[in-house]
């Protein structure tokens, strides 16, 4: 698995050092200036998604070279790898098949001697019969009452996605049904989403992989608790709480009965879990038809993927676009910045996807890398954004890569809104690359002190992403497509963007924590002075 010659040691990566030194000065203005037909040429069209690539700081050899580099670092081979089953988390020898959830029917794909496809199948066609029966109503409460509010407790890939994709979606979702999310430990989380809702109507989907972490089986307790104060027996918990798990023990002594445990397998990651059972809350808000519509729209791009040249394959381009600014241009941060109000949380939800995946210090081996890994990612989305951070992008001292997302058609039209949106969107994107001269600036008749305040550098690159209209289907896409990119990213660098091995010591260190704060033994603490003091002050401010 782990490829041979390090990756600062592979001959395209020092074409590429030194290919750097003599592109990096060169200015989009110049680049364009050169070729008119840059920005029709420097696009791809391919499963409904339009990606014009053209405002990169690249030229054609800069594009030979990364992809030689994707050969020369055994992409091919990671990605045939990845689709047949192979263990590539190493850490936690585990196969990472994502791309199974969305397989259709009649495919194959075996794990350990077994075909999982089947089973896949057979969990989504019992979201289905669930989400069908609360959406009908169907599903009643310990009282006889339909359930009309869908609560999700879960955290980081348990909550991020079903979010994301909750906001995304709900302009498909069932409108007389209330959704809502708790992740937090913070008791605010779980006040504050449920002070106004009726148990008698309320329905629980804990959802967590390993039905242990912290924050899911606290707020899941306090849930239970919140129900039986007005619902009083026992047997009403069967009534009001299913879980998403591969854990049935804990399910079962949790008093959820496990005929309404919703499986998933260790070959799923947290964060690469939306289109499993986890993703539950989206399929009772848009439908179990509507859900398998956004699998399909993962599956179209799992194909693309698996199949398109590497010089036409969007998810390999983009990985090795963010792979040019991270590791030439020493860029540390890439915004993602939707024109599409629906898409709010993407962003978040992102920033676990490839922040999580790629944040790592050392190769497969354990070998420390010598060479940047995964960049930040942020963003909000547009037009609301361009009020406040814009102006870092624009005249900062930062280079920040951007991912314009948008749609052609609006999902709800409201006068000329749409036309608005997406001028804003080609505008920011036109305003990055060119800028604007002092000449230019000058040529306006403004006084010359103001000139360099006035002047845009421009050279800031971005990719733009237009589909033709939020359905879950695109979601799908879009979705899979920053997964591929990850997976592309991470693969030359030759690191498990699969495991998190960086959230257990605080973990840890928290649950020792916890009884420390709970005592007033002064002589157990054992911290640096500084936890210590804290906890004392703490400690002093509670008791
Ligand atoms: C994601 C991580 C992590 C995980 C949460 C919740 O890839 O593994 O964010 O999803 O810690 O875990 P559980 O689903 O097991 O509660």
């Amino acid at each position: 698995m782990t490829t041979i010659i390090p990756l600062t040691q592979r001959v395209a990566w020092q074409a590429l050092e030194a290919h750097y030194v003599k592109v990096q000065e060169l200015h989009l203005r110049q680049l364009f200036a050169d070729d008119p037909t840059r920005g029709e040429r420097m696009t791809i069209e391919a499963i409904g998604i339009y990606f014009d690539y053209s405002k990169h700081r690249i030229t054609d050899e800069t594009l030979t070279l990364l992809l030689q580099l994707a050969a020369e670092s055994g992409l091919r081979s990671r990605i045939d790898a990845m689709f047949r089953g192979d263990k590539i988390n190493v850490t936690e020898k585990r196969a990472v098949l994502h791309i199974a959830l969305r397989a259709p029917k009649g495919q194959t794909i075996v794990v350990d001697g077994e075909d999982v496809v089947p089973g896949v199948h057979a969990v989504l066609d019992k979201m289905a019969d669930c989400s069908t029966q609360v959406r009908s109503g169907e599903w009643k409460g310990y009282t006889g009452k339909r359930i009309r509010n869908i609560v999700n407790i879960g955290i980081g890939g348990s909550d991020l996605g079903p979010v994301m994709a909750y906001e995304a979606l709900r302009h498909y979702s069932q409108r007389d049904l209330t959704f809502r999310f708790i992740s937090n430990i913070d008791g605010t989380d779980f006040i504050e989403a449920t002070r106004d809702l009726d148990a008698e109507e309320t329905l629980f989907i804990i959802a967590s992989k390993t039905f242990t972490t912290l924050e899911t089986m606290t707020n899941a307790h306090t849930a239970r608790d919140w129900l039986l104060k007005t619902l009083k027996h026992p047997d009403a918990v069967a009534r009001h709480f299913v879980a998403v798990s591969t854990n049935v023990e804990a399910v079962a002594q949790f008093g959820i009965d496990t005929a309404n445990m919703f499986e998933f397998w260790d070959w799923v990651g947290g964060r690469y879990s939306m289109d499993s059972a986890i993703g539950l809350s989206t399929m009772i808000a848009i439908g179990s038809e509507a859900f398998r519509a956004m699998l399909d729209g993962f599956h179209q791009m799992d194909e693309h993927f698996r199949t398109a040249p590497f010089h036409r394959n969007l998810p390999v381009l983009m990985g090795l676009l963010v792979l040019w600014y991270n590791n030439f241009f020493d860029v540390q941060t890439m915004a993602v910045l939707p024109y599409e109000h629906y898409l709010k949380r993407l962003s978040a939800y992102l920033q676990q996807l490839t922040m999580e995946s790629n944040g790592k210090h050392v190769t497969q081996d354990g070998t420390e890398v010598v060479y940047q890994t995964g960049p930040i990612y942020w963003g909000e989305p547009g037009t609301n954004g361009q009020h406040s951070f814009y102006q870092l992008i624009h005249q900062g001292t930062k280079l920040i890569p951007c991912d314009f997302i948008g749609f052609t058609q609006p999902l709800n039209p409201l006068g000329h809104h749409h036309d608005l949106l997406l001028a804003n969107m080609f505008a920011q994107a036109e305003a990055l690359a060119f800028g604007k001269t002092p000449q230019e600036v000058q040529a306006e008749s403004i006084p010359a002190w103001l000139v360099p305040h006035q002047t845009f550098e421009g050279n800031r690159p971005s990719s733009t992403i237009l589909l033709e209209r939020l359905t879950p289907a695109a979601l799908g896409k879009l979705v899979a497509l920053y997964e591929h990119s990850v997976f592309t990213q991470g693969a030359i660098w030759d690191i498990d963007s699969f495991d998190q091995w960086g959230v257990e010591l605080g973990k840890a260190l928290a649950a020792r924590i916890i009884p420390e704060l709970e005592t007033e033994d002064k002589n157990r603490l054992k911290h640096d002075s500084s936890t210590n003091t804290l906890i004392r002050h703490y400690r002093k401010a509670r008791f």
